[in-house]
């Protein structure tokens, strides 16, 4: 378990105020592995773009120093297709909240899903509102006590992992914080991924949802992925032992390619384009 963490060239300075212990220590620094894994498979940082909704997991935005945009809570997905359709040269993550992405943000992950929008989503799954003091998510446990369910959610939580592949996306893995080398490579996959990208990162919240043991006994590599897509749902079904690693994946054009056909509506025109232009506009 990580409660803390180092200082590098990642880093931006600002206090991290998440509690001891937190998974969000683990995902913050496989993603600093992972950002340094691109580099040397053609990503450089200066191209990478991250965007974070509101909740304990955005706060990544302010430890990890790579460009971005703090979004809204639920909005996070949806910023990130905007940034990636308006310059498809980036590559785009998202960082959200269970709460965030499978509440109020859901319809969101659904569409960028079905459209294979080219990013990709990384979900802290806590099992819920952390932030906001450990009310139940749509991921939490039935049985789940907090302040908005004191005597129990009397509510099956929803797959994210099945609502991804249900939906169309075309990379699909699940991590756990507490195993970080593993998860650098996830999120390293699933930025390189052409298309959309899904990874449901398992990450125990010890002042609301301490899920440390059960994550400890429960999860295992996922043997033979990336799977067939019935296989892949099979598995995500899973109750038994919750499988880790990349469960499908598939290749399909992504919804910047149909859109844009390969243009990039923010570069630069040539010079002799820009002369064209001014002439055209001069002499009509
Ligand atoms: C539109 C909107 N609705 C509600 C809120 C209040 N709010 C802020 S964070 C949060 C919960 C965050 O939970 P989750 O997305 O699971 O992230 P976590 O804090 O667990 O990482 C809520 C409901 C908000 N900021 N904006
Ligand atoms: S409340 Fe939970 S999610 Fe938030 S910092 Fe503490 S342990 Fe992490």
């Amino acid at each position: 378990m990580s409660d803390t963490a180092a200082k590098d060239d990642l880093s931006t300075g600002a206090e991290i105020t998440w509690c001891r212990g937190c998974g969000n220590f683990g995902i913050l620094e496989a993603f600093k592995t992972a950002v340094r894994a691109l580099e040397g498979r053609g990503v450089p940082r200066e191209r990478l773009v991250i965007v974070a909704g509101i909740g304990q997991h955005a706060k990544i935005f302010d430890y990890a120093a790579v460009s971005g945009f703090y979004s809204l809570h639920g909005r996070a997905v949806a910023t990130a297709q905007g940034i990636k359709l308006a310059n498809p040269g980036l590559v785009v993550a998202a960082f959200v909240g269970d709460g965030d992405t499978m509440g109020e943000g859901i319809e969101h992950l659904v569409f960028a899903a079905k459209r294979n929008a080219d990013i990709t989503v990384v979900m802290h799954d806590n099992g819920v509102y952390a932030l906001t003091t450990g009310q139940r998510a749509p991921t939490s446990a039935r049985g789940y006590r907090g302040p908005s369910t004191p005597r129990g959610s009397v509510e099956d939580p929803l797959n994210p992992l099945v609502i991804a592949l249900e939906s169309g996306a075309t990379f699909v893995a699940r991590g756990y914080s507490g195993r970080k080398k593993e998860l650098a490579e996830l999120l390293t996959a699933a930025v390189l991924h052409k298309g959309f990208s899904f990874v449901d990162v398992l990450q125990p919240c010890v002042t609301f949802n301490n899920t440390y043991a059960a994550y400890e006994e429960l999860t295992a590599p996922l043997e033979g992925g990336p799977l067939a897509f019935d296989d892949a749902l099979t598995a995500a079904r899973r109750q038994d032992r919750l499988p880790l690693g990349v469960f499908y994946r598939a290749d399909k054009p992504t919804h910047e390619e149909a859109l844009l056909g390969g243009r990039n509506p923010a570069a630069r025109p040539s010079r002799d384009a820009r002369r064209d232009r001014v002439r055209r506009l001069l002499v009509g």
